[in-house]
């Protein structure tokens, strides 16, 4: 019986393709940033604002004041493909500006991390202001959604990322100067040439951060909400326009 609806969903979509439908969400989606989404306790994203932030663990500790993220909403789909028989997706974005900016303060115990490896290794720490941005961030990936008790979950979760340019402004690391002014050059001119490996590495750990957040996301939605909204028969919500605000990522 639920095969049959399924065909019968697919069959009724009309003319536009499932690709095309998941791009409308998108887009929906991130005209929506800059006011948020009560509606699932998400706040405004683009900018992005949090008077305060604290983590206060054993290993670490880091405070952020004035925190500000701008350009989550500056992203163009390069690449989508849909197909809705095996639950699959693939997809490229480009985020063309992020910038980020804050009082920070930050303390990580290297040695607690790891005792045997890390032994002897100093804590990093610093106390000032981070003013960062990154240029044509951009991700291309899969994913395959799996389904049980009545929500979804990701069966498979693939990530690789890309940088264009680094700008980095970050002040008081190692309370040092001199210190500073060697990572902000490092960062400015190493992360694009980060290695094969570095970078299979940090695609493991984007793969490893996002994939808990998007199964929690996951986990109320039916497969037919699913393929309701792929196929188009249930129509995106509809939200009283959004008005971009102003976003500052110009970079000094
Ligand atoms: C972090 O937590 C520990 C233990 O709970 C506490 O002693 C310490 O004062 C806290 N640090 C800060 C900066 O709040
Ligand atoms: C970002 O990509 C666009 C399009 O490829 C290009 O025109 C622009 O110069 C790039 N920006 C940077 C900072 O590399
Ligand atoms: C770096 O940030 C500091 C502190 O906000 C500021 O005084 C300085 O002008 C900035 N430098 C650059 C090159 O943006
Ligand atoms: C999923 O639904 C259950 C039961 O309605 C609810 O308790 C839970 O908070 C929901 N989880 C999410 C992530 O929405
Ligand atoms: C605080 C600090 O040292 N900032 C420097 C970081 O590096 C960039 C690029 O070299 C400089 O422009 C900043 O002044």
């Amino acid at each position: 019986m639920k095969t049959v609806l399924v065909l019968f969903a697919l069959l009724v979509a009309g003319s536009a393709g499932p690709a095309d439908n998941v791009r409308k969400l998108l887009i929906g989606f991130r005209d929506q940033m800059p006011c948020g989404f009560p509606e699932y306790g998400l706040p405004a994203l683009a900018p992005y604002l949090r008077d305060f932030l604290e983590v206060n663990k054993t290993k670490i500790y880091a405070k952020f004041e004035d925190f500000r993220l701008d350009g989550l909403n500056s992203f163009e789909i390069d690449d989508l493909t849909v197909s809705v028989a095996v639950f699959k997706m693939g997809f490229g974005f480009t985020f063309e500006q992020l910038r980020l900016r804050t009082k920070y303060d930050f303390d990580l115990d290297l040695e607690a991390i790891n005792p045997e490896k890390l032994k002897g290794m100093p804590s990093i720490f610093g106390d000032g202001t981070i003013d960062f941005a990154l240029y044509n961030l951009s991700f291309a990936g899969n994913l395959a959604l799996q389904f049980q008790d009545g929500g979804s979950s990701l069966k498979e979760f693939k990530l690789a990322f890309d940088l264009d340019e680094v700008r980095s402004n970050i002040t008081g690391i190692f309370d040092n100067e001199v210190i500073s002014q060697f990572v902000n050059d490092s960062l400015e001119n190493g992360i694009i040439a980060l290695t094969k490996e570095v970078k299979e590495f940090v695609n493991e750990v984007l793969e490893a951060l996002i994939t808990p957040w998007g199964n929690k996301l996951l986990k109320n939605v039916s497969v037919n909400t699913i393929l309701g909204l792929v196929t188009g028969s249930i129509p995106p919500p509809t939200r009283p326009p959004c008005l971009p605000s102003s976003e500052d990522l110009s970079f000094d």
